[in-house]
């Protein structure tokens, strides 16, 4: 009946078929962004996601257990699951292999039959016909019905009929897609390999049980082997919570877990608190880290305060401890994630990352409400702890509030309220400001001597300012260094509904710009700084306001030719360029700024014409939060593993 209907509708001719057909993938290679975001670093990412996302709906759908990544010394790469395999037979509508089909055409996305897939991830759900659209080559191999298909295609055209390309008398099934990259559309053609890594660990975490192999076979190890990784998590979520609070000291023993459905909606929690003073949640939908929170972010709060607050003072303990509890107060010190899948997830916000369905909000309050309670009910030792750290939460805020509200009151009082250190710029248009955070008062001097007084202002900051990763709110306003940067930043800290929240519509520089020293103070204190700015003003980082200075490492000299260089590939190719006639040239290593004088200061690092500039970016929320906490944090022990591992490729001092 189906296949009857659809006969007679189908277009008679096959080639024209084909035509449109092709000019569905054109529109991709037209506009990339459109369906990938961007043809950047990140779009060049997504296509590898858009493959593994298949692989794992296959997974999820009960089919697959082994995921195969590779990626090739040639940047192309190879994606292998022991599901199903793409069904090869003909399409009833299209009049040709079903492999096809969804390899070529826009939105086919391979999901066919609906029943099958719970939920389907892909940020755009565009499919792997659109990864193949994005590519120089590509070829999908299908184990299926004893057999080995194979089709190949070129910018997503195939080149020729899906064929048998060998026996398979096992019966193995699975597919394979290997692909490389249109370098005619991606500005970047090299993949990265801890991208791809802190993805499929991601993917681990939200899909218990599933295997995930990763093997990069562009370069070798130690023992000539290709650098290789497996994720695999039974714990799940569990698990995800204590990966990301390894670093910290817990204030119960196991995570608290929770899984129910409603509504056609799927819920998984998992919640741990530690003894810190900031909080780390992460949530997810249908495998999509939704970084901008949303309905399933607002239901977990929900129930979360509302069911410690009940528990609280049934026992009388907020009566006793004579506070006012707000639900700030109960996210001090929390991890968690938050996994939803959603049948039609409706992304909103500026980056398209916010859940927006409405059931989900009372899905996941409903859900996490009930086990949260009886969790409560039978695990007295621990609600006693989280109670306690809301309570003194709550007591830590009223002393934050006094003490934010002096150095704030200050600021509207006293003159201009603009710290005495500062050297303000003339420009009064934030646009066109910047401030530079200058390590130390010698090269705050060279910074002011040196700088275009008309727009740029210098902050000297003395010594290193306080870890804020190990202090409490109240005390970080004691701080000289740190008042000094939020007044002059001219922000606000704090709205009354939520204390934590930042009002960023003041600041007075747009570029805010950290300059320290070439050696391990001054990366020390970099470190310092930006975790000041993770934790507290987030914001500035998110809408891009913050960079780091790059002064230079050496300057070669030979007479009157002077060479500023940034990297040693640069002081050699210097050294030879100015021993051309005979004698070596000078080599001088900065080490301070302070060894530079003004005029160098200018011309090297501060000057908009010659310097460079990088700006911070918060890359994800959970490798930023994992790597402050580690590297700020109380346990000594990762920070000394990821010191030791990363010695070589990463800028961090001990
Ligand atoms: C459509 C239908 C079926 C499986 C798949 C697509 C499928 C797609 C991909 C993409 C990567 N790996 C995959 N594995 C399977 C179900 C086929 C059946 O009923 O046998």
């Amino acid at each position: 009946m189906e296949e009857l209907k659809v006969a007679v509708g189908a277009p008679q001719d096959y080639s024209a078929d084909k035509i449109q057909v092709l000019e569905g993938l054109e529109a991709v290679r037209k506009r990339p962004s459109m369906y990938i975001g961007d043809v950047g670093l990140k779009g060049l990412h997504h296509l590898v996601w858009e493959v593994v996302d298949n692989s794992i709906d296959e997974a999820l759908a009960g089919y697959c257990t082994d995921i195969n990544v590779e990626i090739h010394p040639d940047n192309s790469i190879c994606v292998t699951d022991n599901g199903r395999g793409i069904p090869t037979g003909m399409h009833p509508k299209e009049k040709r292999s079903a492999l096809e089909v969804v390899l070529t055409v826009l939105h086919a996305g391979g999901k066919f039959d609906k029943e099958n897939y719970k939920v389907s991830g892909g940020l755009h759900g565009v499919g792997v016909s659109c990864v193949n659209a994005l590519s120089k080559d590509l070829r999908v191999t299908v184990w299926r019905d004893g057999k080995v298909y194979q089709q190949d295609y070129q910018k997503g055209a195939p080149l020729y009929d899906v064929k048998i390309v060998g026996e398979n008398p096992e019966n193995k099934t699975g597919t394979q897609v290997h692909f490389w990259p249109d370098e005619t559309i991606f500005l970047h053609t090299v993949y990265k390999y801890e991208t791809i890594a802190n993805r499929l660990r991601e993917l681990s975490y939200l899909n218990a049980g599933i295997r995930i192999h990763l093997k990069d076979l562009r370069e070798l190890d130690d023992n000539n082997q290709p650098v290789a990784e497996s994720f695999h998590s039974e714990g799940g979520l569990k698990e995800f919570v204590e990966y990301l609070d390894a670093s910290r000291v817990r204030l119960i023993d196991e995570p608290i877990y929770v899984k129910g459905e409603k509504h056609d909606v799927s819920v998984e929690v998992a919640v741990l608190y530690n003894n810190s003073y900031s909080e780390n949640v992460l949530s997810y939908t249908n495998n999509i880290n939704t970084i901008e929170g949303g309905t399933h972010v607002s239901g977990f709060y929900r129930a979360l305060t509302r069911t410690l607050k009940s528990y609280a003072d049934q026992g009388g303990m907020l009566e006793k401890a004579k506070v006012e509890i707000t639900g700030n107060d109960f996210r001090e010190g929390l991890t968690a994630v938050i996994s939803v899948k959603v049948h039609e997830p409706q992304f909103e916000g500026q980056t398209k990352t916010k859940l927006g369905n409405s059931e989900v909000m009372g899905a996941v309050d409903t859900i996490v409400g009930e086990i949260l309670k009886i969790y409560l009910d039978e695990n007295p030792k621990a609600a006693k702890m989280i109670v306690q750290k809301v309570i003194l939460a709550a007591q830590a805020r009223q002393a934050a509030r006094k003490a934010r509200e002096m150095v704030q009151r200050k600021s509207a009082l006293g003159g201009s309220g603009l710290p005495g250190k500062l050297a303000d710029c003339s420009e009064k248009n934030p646009e066109l400001c910047e401030l530079y955070l200058v390590e130390g008062d010698s090269a705050g001097g060279s910074a002011k001597q040196g700088r275009n007084r008309r727009y740029q202002a210098i902050l000297p900051l003395r010594g290193k300012i306080l870890n804020v990763e190990k202090a409490q709110e109240h005390r970080i306003y004691d701080n000289e260094e740190i008042k000094n940067i939020i007044t002059a930043l001219g922000i606000i800290f704090g709205r009354e509904e939520d204390d934590r929240a930042l009002n960023i519509t003041k600041l007075r520089y747009y570029k805010v710009i950290i300059m320290t020293d070439a050696d391990v103070d001054g990366s020390h204190i970099r470190t310092l700084i930006l975790t000041l700015f993770f934790r507290y003003m987030r914001e500035i980082i998110e809408k891009g306001h913050l960079y780091i200075a790059q002064p230079p490492l050496y300057l070669v000299k030979k007479g009157k030719k002077e060479i500023y260089c940034w990297d040693e590939n640069q002081r050699e190719q210097a050294v030879r360029e100015l021993s051309g006639s005979g004698s070596a040239p000078d080599v001088q290593r900065y080490k301070g700024l302070g060894e530079m004088n003004p005029e160098q200061l200018w011309e090297t690092t501060m000057n908009p014409d010659t310097r460079s500039l990088k700006k911070v970016d918060v890359e994800s929320a959970a490798i930023s939060d994992h790597l402050f906490s580690m590297l700020m944090g109380d346990e000594v022990a990762p920070r000394r593993d990821f010191i030791e591992k990363n010695a070589k490729y990463a800028n961090v001092d001990a």
